[in-house]
């Protein structure tokens, strides 16, 4: 699915702005058709936002099931007889999307965009309107998982219910991307797939263009910064020879722009479709993760997409504030923990040459002990296997282009112990290896090294641990042993690199205290040195996530002081201690220690 773009083509209609909207807290909106008329009671809603923190309204922020959006909009002239598309950048987690009363589409997860053809729904001339209900509930069938609890206790009311989810993030609902109107002509390209290679001082850009109509002509021009013209060819796919290649690389990001131009019988350009395009390798040799044939050696976050107010919501200023303090911190990379991201954060990456390990939101698939299983019929079963099939398609089909995006995280701590778990991982990592030959694949592990069964299918180990916080809390003299221990047997089980994807210990801004203690920045401080040394002792760790970035927001519980404070900066962004530990950590060890 390309992103829609303005060309001399297409037209792009942002629809983001302040919507109607309505909390259907008692569920019955789909059944009183409320798309059939414009919505009555409504209240203002930004969109892209998450609706959660807007009001004041605690009932609306812990609202389960449906809430409703809508907006009117006006089709120009100039679209006339062109195709038009409505396309929602995704709405957390399930949607209905209505025009002018008339179903036009629904899609389930929330973390991927969708779209519609609504040419025959719309007026041109007249006031259109657009109806979308979007549902927040979490089910052993969705990514990520989570199921509903009717209390039956004399204790609570009758009936009285809460969405339960196994992830530690809070569950933000609602349209958290942009909304776009935008037309294409009636024939159109439908999609465009690139991947490099390196031979020597030239690069090779392989292309397939996918047109409506597959007998069409296409011709595509590869131009470089200035707009030169540096390849061309015809055909709707080829390769490239870019002579003396100026490379995409990690921190020093170069980009091309492929443009696909679709051609009449006569010749005259029908479409056209700018992609940009990075030049660069990537492959996993030995205990190397080489980018263009060098040693990368990852240094970074696990992120959230998530700040004040907007919760998960696209805020481009936090967006770029973030970059601005990846760089500071010489940093070269982030894991899309636990969702794909908007594409334009990872438009962000490509430009900035800022790294990406992209993950589905296959998060939440354990209880964090060995005898409980998740992977059963009652749970995760086949038809979760299929929707997480079908997400990680729709990933790969969205982000595939993106040269930022060196490997695809297949699930975040899943039961990988269980046996049930090696079917099922062998399906996705098929999947994964048949849609993107290109780029190494990965899952995050909670389960012990003698405990997974499943990392053998995969080209690197990604590792979350967290000693001397869940395990010994307060231990910081048992890291180095526990942590050398572990990521040994790792390495030793599965000969693969091994990156460290997550580590790290809450700590709440402000708090100090020494000899330190848990949840002060000392204590955050001292646990990561611990950490450090034992990665610069271990030749085959290749990377450093630090969990997290900032802080995020979580469901309330014992254990979240009004969120996760595991955060090198705040939630506003504002550095803690540890923040400068890392600068310093990350600036004299390069690219490669
Ligand atoms: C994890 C999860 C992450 C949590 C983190 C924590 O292992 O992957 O989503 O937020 O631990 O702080 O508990």
């Amino acid at each position: 699915m390309l992103y829609p773009k303005d060309t001399c083509s297409r037209e792009v209609k942002e629809l983001s702005g302040v919507w109607r909207f309505k909390a259907d807290l008692d569920n019955v909106g789909r059944q009183e058709q409320w798309f059939a008329q414009p919505l009555t009671d409504t209240i203002p809603m930004p969109v892209p936002a998450s609706y959660n923190d807007i009001t004041q309204d605690m009932a609306i922020r812990d609202h389960i099931g449906d809430v409703w959006y809508e907006e009117t909009f006006l089709i120009p002239r100039s679209w006339n007889g062109q195709r038009i598309m409505l396309r929602v950048g995704s709405a957390c987690h399930h949607a209905v999307v209505w025009v002018n009363g008339a179903e036009a589409g629904s899609h389930k997860g929330g973390f991927l965009p969708f779209e519609m053809d609504i040419s025959h729904l719309v007026c041109s001339g007249a006031e259109n309107r657009v109806t979308i209900v979007v549902n927040n509930i979490l089910t052993w069938q969705t990514l990520p998982p989570g199921r509903i609890k009717t209390f039956d206790d004399p204790r609570h009311p009758e009936g009285y219910q809460i969405q339960e989810y196994f992830h530690d993030f809070y569950n933000y609902a609602g349209l958290h991307r942009p909304v776009k109107l935008y037309c294409t002509p009636k024939e159109y390209i439908r999609d465009t797939a690139v991947t490099t290679e390196v031979e020597g001082a030239n690069g090779l850009v392989h292309y397939t263009v996918e047109c409506s109509d597959p007998e069409a002509a296409v011709r595509v021009k590869l131009t470089d910064k200035a707009g030169t013209v540096v390849a061309e060819a015809n055909g709707a796919s080829g390769s490239l020879t870019v002579e003396k290649a100026k490379l995409w690389k990690p921190l020093a990001a170069y980009l091309y722009t492929l443009h696909v131009e679709m051609l009449d019988a006569e010749g005259a350009l029908l479409d056209h479709y700018p992609l940009t395009v990075g030049i660069r390798t990537v492959k996993v040799e030995g205990n190397r993760f080489l980018i263009n044939g060098e040693p990368f050696y990852f240094k970074g976050f696990g992120k959230h997409e998530d700040s004040d107010i907007k919760g998960k919501g696209l805020d481009q200023a936090i967006n770029v504030k973030d970059f601005n303090l990846l760089k500071w911190i010489n940093a070269n990379s982030f894991r899309t923990s636990h969702y794909p991201y908007a594409e334009e954060i990872l438009d962000m990456a490509d430009r900035e040459g800022i790294v990406v390990i992209g993950e589905v939101p296959a998060v939440g698939f354990t209880f964090f002990n060995y005898n409980e299983k998740v992977y059963t019929p009652d749970k995760a079963n086949d038809e979760t296997l299929a929707h997480h099939k079908d997400v990680l398609t729709d990933m790969i089909a969205r982000d595939k282009n993106h040269p930022s995006i060196v490997m695809w995280s297949l699930s975040n701590e899943a039961s990988t112990f269980q046996e049930e778990a090696v079917p099922y991982y062998k399906e996705v990592s098929d999947l994964a290896r048949k849609l993107d030959a290109t780029r190494p694949i990965t899952v995050v592990e909670w389960a012990l090294p003698d405990k997974c069964q499943v990392a053998q299918m995969f080209d690197v180990i990604c590792v979350n641990r967290y000693y001397s916080w869940y395990n010994d809390p307060g231990a910081l003299e048992l890291i180095e042993h526990q942590i050398e221990w572990e990521l040994t047997g790792w390495n030793r089980n599965f000969n693969k690199p091994v990156i460290m994807s997550e580590y790290g210990a809450d700590a709440i801004a402000g708090f100090h205290q020494d000899p330190p203690v848990m949840f002060t920045e000392e204590y955050q401080c001292e646990l990561l040195t611990r950490y450090h040394n034992v990665f610069d002792r271990l030749d085959f760790v290749i990377g450093e996530h630090v969990w997290a970035f900032a802080d995020f927001a979580t469901k309330q519980g014992t254990t979240r002081i009004n969120g996760n404070k595991k955060g090198i900066f705040t939630r506003q962004r504002q550095p803690k201690m540890a923040a400068r530990l890392l600068k310093d950590r990350w600036e004299q060890m390069g690219s490669y220690p």
